[in-house]
């Protein structure tokens, strides 16, 4: 019987390489976001592929009531979840502290923060019934590291990473296993949304070297919800070669 992987976030970047990734090992999905016509589009694209069922649900996880409907409509075979991975997250802006927007530093935090916690606490539940499961959080090398002008957006992976840290100890004794991965620069549309759609400024992070891509992060979840049952892989960080952590990169000048 094939297996089933919860994908937030799933409507672009690595969300959506990871649903086509997993679905290629022969997982059945769940793909959530707040695009549907992208989830639907993706849904397509892996049937067309994959021979493997595939179930889209528009909804924000900011809204907990939201989280809780979606989790309740889960019945039968799409209520097994034995892998989520907590891709939705984002990062709005890059200012000081004095000057940055309330608004943004909200659904940052209500966003990688309160949205990881939502879902995770309710899939948790279902996963300790059935005493298995695997929770992949995708952080950040913000979780760990603070750089300037990112005050907020680091402040939620670092919550973001220890959420996942204690979700680990929590959910041992039940067999649960929890893994996060933090990523560096990775190409995706993450740049242009914390840009407001300032395609240059977005352009210019990623300028003058290979970063990574989200495929790169897709395979290592694959690698990670791969391991053998007595295997846990606890916490990757993943850069590309260009850069050696938050703050150091080798950029062509
Ligand atoms: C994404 C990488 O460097 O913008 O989490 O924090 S970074």
């Amino acid at each position: 019987m094939n297996k089933l992987a919860l994908i937030t976030g799933a409507s672009s970047g690595i969300g959506r390489a990871t649903a086509l990734r997993l679905a290629k090992e022969g997982y059945n999905i769940i793909v959530t976001g707040r695009r549907n016509d992208r989830l639907e589009s993706l849904q397509s694209e892996i049937k067309s592929y994959y021979d493997v069922k595939v179930f889209t649900a528009q909804f924000d996880i900011q809204q907990k009531e939201a989280v809780q409907e979606f989790v309740n409509f889960l019945t039968g075979e799409w209520r097994d979840v034995d892998v989520l991975v907590n891709n939705a997250g984002l990062a709005l802006g890059k200012e000081s502290f004095q000057n940055g927007n309330l608004r943004d530093w909200d659904i940052m935090i209500d966003t990688n923060v309160k949205g990881m916690m939502y879902i995770s606490k309710l899939i948790s539940e279902i996963m300790v019934t059935r005493g298995q499961g695997h929770i992949v959080n995708i952080t950040s090398t913000a979780s760990t590291q603070v750089y300037k002008d990112g005050g907020i957006y680091c402040a939620s992976k670092h919550a973001a990473l220890a959420m996942s840290k204690s979700m680990r100890i929590d959910l041992l004794p039940h067999g649960i296993k929890v893994s996060s991965i933090s990523p560096g620069a990775v190409e995706t549309e993450f740049s242009t949304v914390r840009f407001k759609g300032d395609i240059i400024k977005a352009k210019d992070v990623y300028n003058g070297y290979t970063p990574l891509y989200a495929n790169d992060i897709a395979d290592m979840i694959a690698y990670v919800v791969n391991q053998p049952i007595h295997v846990n892989i606890n916490d990757i960080e993943v850069t590309c070669l260009a850069q050696a952590n938050a703050y150091y990169f080798n950029k062509n000048k």
